[in-house]
This record gives structure tokens, sequence and C-alpha cells, in this order.
């Protein structure tokens, strides 16, 4: 499984390989000597109107991050002047920012206080099975008034997300989710200030309110339930403040219920440095990137704009099947000003961030999953090989097994295959190796995914993550033993 990226990436920086600067290279213009990014720190209040504040820690031991998490309503600002009944994480949206390093513990003290069942599933941790969250498979359901100890070691940098696995389409559609970031404190400084950019939207009607969770009746159910607002943690069209050649690490966060995103801006590059679980083995220059419900994106945004200048980053709509992107329009999330300062030279990126070994599939066990919307079911169901959740039986897996699972979508719409508990590598692909565990399965198109399950038995979900989808049956489970 993934080694921490650590002393590789340093004996790269040493020996300079393959790198990437970013933008256009900018020059001071006032002093003979051009100020580097390094020179510089980030404008003031740069991030104030993202911030993401953190768990309150209660824990002395800093390898220990621990803290009390109460699931409730609250009410929450999200038009200006109107307040909205939010379901929260400790009346926050989104909830607290847990951040903690490679090898600490993270204890969690949770309470229910919502008016129905709930859990929580840490979305790309690896976690011992019983900590997963999956409510009749790994623990029971925690009742209103209930509580639950999480307790588990994050082992694997990178960035990932907390949420209910219970009635999930509707409990995060309506605010429940929070993001998660390990550190390895080995990673090149070069890569940035770092700032959580968590993508949500919410549905509300014209006061304001959620939308109930079967809006849309089975229309909602099979097109993905998309919020009609746009919130970047928790906030509508934030102002980010940059200055021209200084880098930030962005780290993505897809945590709405159905809705993909695309990025492009006008003369502007990313470097790409991963994706769900820690870097990938390259960095990669990219004009344009995306990230389907569930999945993380990592990349190094190196400001080019003039300085004196507000451009805007935009959500583009995404074909995702059956007329998803027809006549709609790009909406805005988020306004980047860069300050009137001279513009710095931009660190340099390195080119190889870490050796991601080949899983080797020769003697693989192979399974054939194909997600299907059942013709034949009276009302919309869903499912994998025709058979929806609440009648499948699980697949079964041995400690030591790798397997090659080909996902197969001859449906009409795209569907986000997510497998819980570990990584995976896609196969076939052309891009850059990188750990993975949550994957886009385009219409028409097959994706084969390679797994080890070299420890942690246990029943292990794997579903869509257009999580109305889930909800009316793409979900399966897995046996490991
Ligand atoms: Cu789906």
């Amino acid at each position: 499984m993934p080694h921490p990226a650590a002393l590789a990436v340093a004996l790269i920086v040493l020996m300079g390989t393959a790198t990437h600067s970013g933008a256009p290279m900018v020059r001071s213009a006032a002093a003979s000597q051009p100020l580097t990014a390094q020179d510089v720190t980030q404008p003031v209040g740069w991030d104030k109107e993202l911030t993401l504040p953190p768990a309150r820690d209660l824990n002395p031991d800093p390898k220990i991050l621990e803290f009390n998490l109460e699931a409730r309503i609250a009410s929450i600002e999200i038009t200006p002047g109107v307040t909205t009944s939010v379901w929260t994480y400790n009346g926050m949206l989104p909830g607290p920012y847990l951040r903690a390093k490679v090898g600490d513990t993270v204890i969690v003290h949770f309470k229910n206080a919502l008016p129905e069942e709930t859990t929580i599933h840490w979305h790309g941790v690896r976690v011992s099975n019983d900590m997963d969250g999956t409510p009749g498979m790994t623990q029971k359901p925690v009742a209103p008034g209930g509580e639950f100890r999480y307790q588990f070691i994050v082992r694997d940098a990178g960035t990932y997300w907390y949420h209910p696995h219970t009635n999930s389409a509707a409990q995060v559609g309506w605010g429940l989710y929070g993001p998660i970031v390990v550190e390895d404190p080995s990673d090149p400084k070069a890569f940035g200030d770092d700032l959580v950019l968590m993508l949500s939207d919410m549905s509300l009607d014209d006061k304001a309110r959620l939308l109930p969770k079967d809006n849309g009746g089975e229309f909602g159910d099979l097109f993905g339930r998309e919020g009609s607002v746009l919130l970047v943690n928790g906030r509508v069209r934030p102002r980010l403040r940059v200055r021209a050649g200084k880098q930030q690490r962005w780290r993505f966060i897809n945590a709405t219920r159905a809705r993909y995103y695309a990025f492009a801006m006008p003369g502007q590059t990313f470097i790409r440095l991963g994706g769900d679980n820690g870097l990938a083995e390259r960095s990669e220059k990219v004009t344009r990137a995306s990230l389907v419900p569930g999945e993380r994106l990592d990349v190094v945004f190196t400001p080019s704009s003039a300085p004196g200048t507000v451009s805007v980053l935009r959500w583009r709509p995404v074909d995702r099947g059956y007329g998803t992107a027809f006549a709609r329009q790009s909406e805005a999330l988020m306004e980047i000003e860069t300050v009137d300062q001279p513009p710095v030279t931009p660190a340099i990126i390195p080119g190889h961030l870490r050796d991601i070994p080949r899983i080797d599939v020769r003697k693989a066990v192979q399974h054939t999953l194909n997600l299907t919307i059942q013709k034949e079911a009276k009302r919309l169901e869903m499912g994998i090989n025709g058979i929806p959740a609440w009648k499948a039986t699980p697949l079964h897996a041995r400690i030591g097994e790798t397997h090659v699972w080909t996902v197969t979508n001859n449906s009409p719409f795209d569907h986000p295959f997510h497998l819980h508990g570990y990584f995976f590598q896609v196969l076939d692909d052309q891009r850059v190796a990188e750990w993975k565990d949550t994957v886009n399965v385009p219409v028409k198109s097959t994706v084969r995914i390679a797994i080890t399950f070299d420890e942690r038995p246990g029943m292990w979900m794997y579903h869509c993550h257009i999580l109305d989808h889930a909800e009316v049956g793409m979900m399966g489970h897995l046996h490991v033993q």
C-alpha cells in the first residue's frame, strides 16, 4: 500500500529532476533582484472568507486529536440576511476541520442530536472495519440522543472527508460533511500555503428553506439532485486574495450529493499534485481540472492575473449523461482578487513526487460489476449486476488477495464508483499513477481497478457516490476475511 512520500521527495528536490515552474515567469518590477515566492507571504487576510475552524483538541498529547462532535440542526446564514435551518456538525458548515499528521490518533466523541439516526463514514481514511460507519454492517446506527466513539489512526497523507452513511443523500445534501487533511511533514514547502476548498451545493426554496429529500421525485433520484446554491467552504461566492506568482496549494473536496465539477480559467494553468489518497507519482501541468462527487483534487495554483484585478473561478457544466449539461450556464464559485503588489517568481514544483509501485495483477481474482438501472422494477431502482443493495449478497475476498474489478456502465448516466476501506489503482489509465478511492465510470464505458486486500478484514461497502443513486440501490458489499 502507499508509502509516505517522505524522503523520496526531499531527495528528488536535491537531485533536481523534471520540474514545473507553474505560471508564466513573472518578475518584480521594482528591484533588480526579483522577489521569489519564498520571499513573501500571502496577502493579509488572504483566506479570511474561506476559513475552516478546526476541531477543538481536548487532548494535550500532540499525537492525539480528540474532540467532541455533535450532529445537530443549526441556523446558518447561507443567503445574505436570511437564516436556514441546516444539518450540521457542531453548528458549523462545513463541520470542524480535522487536520492531523501521519500516524496521529483521532478520537471522536460523537453525539447525535438530529431527529433521525445517523453514522459517520471517514471517506478514504483506512480505518479498521468497526470504525467505518456503515449502519447495519459495521455498527448500529446512532439513534437520536445516542452516542458513539470513533477512534482510528490516520496512516496516509492526503485529503479526506467525513459524512453520514445513513439516509446519506438527504443528510449530506442538508449540510453534514467536514474536511480532513492528513499532513506529511516532509512534503515540500514549495507546494505553497494550504487551502482546503470544500465544494457543496444546497437545494433551497424561495424562503431559503431546505427542500425535502424526495424533491423532484423519481427524476431527482434518476438525475441526482444538484443543489441550487453553490458553496465553497459553506459560503456563496467567497473572495480569495492572492499575489501574482505566489503559489497556493488547493485541496478540493467534492462533498455534493450529485454535482460534477470542471474548472478552467482563461490563461491559467494548474499543477496537479494528486487526488484522493495523497500525492500522485508525478506532478502535471493541466489547463482543466475536474472532480466527481466524493473525489478530491490537489493542485498548485500559481496566480497569473495582473495585479489589481479580480477573476472568477466558475463551475462549468459537465455532461454526465442524458442531457445533464444541456442548456446550462457556468456559475461563479469563488472570486480571486490579485492584490496590487509586484509579482513574484513562482517556486519550482518537483516533477517526481513519490514512487507508486504498480499492483501486480497477473494472479488477480477477477470480478465484473455492471452498474445498472433495473428496467423490470416497479419503481426506479438501480443496482450492481441488476441487484439493488437490499437484495445483494456480498463479494468475497481473502486477506492477501489482489482483485481486478471490471466496472462497466451501460446506463445513460455517469457513476462515480467508491470503495470503502482500501485504495485502488485504475488500470489502463494513461494518466499519472496514483492511489484512489473514487473513480468516475462514464456512460458506455468500462473502468478496471486493482485492489489488494492486504489487511483489515470485515464487511466493506462499494457504491455510486451520486448519493441519490446509492439510495435507490447502486451499492454492494464485500466480505474480506
Ligand atoms: Cu450513480
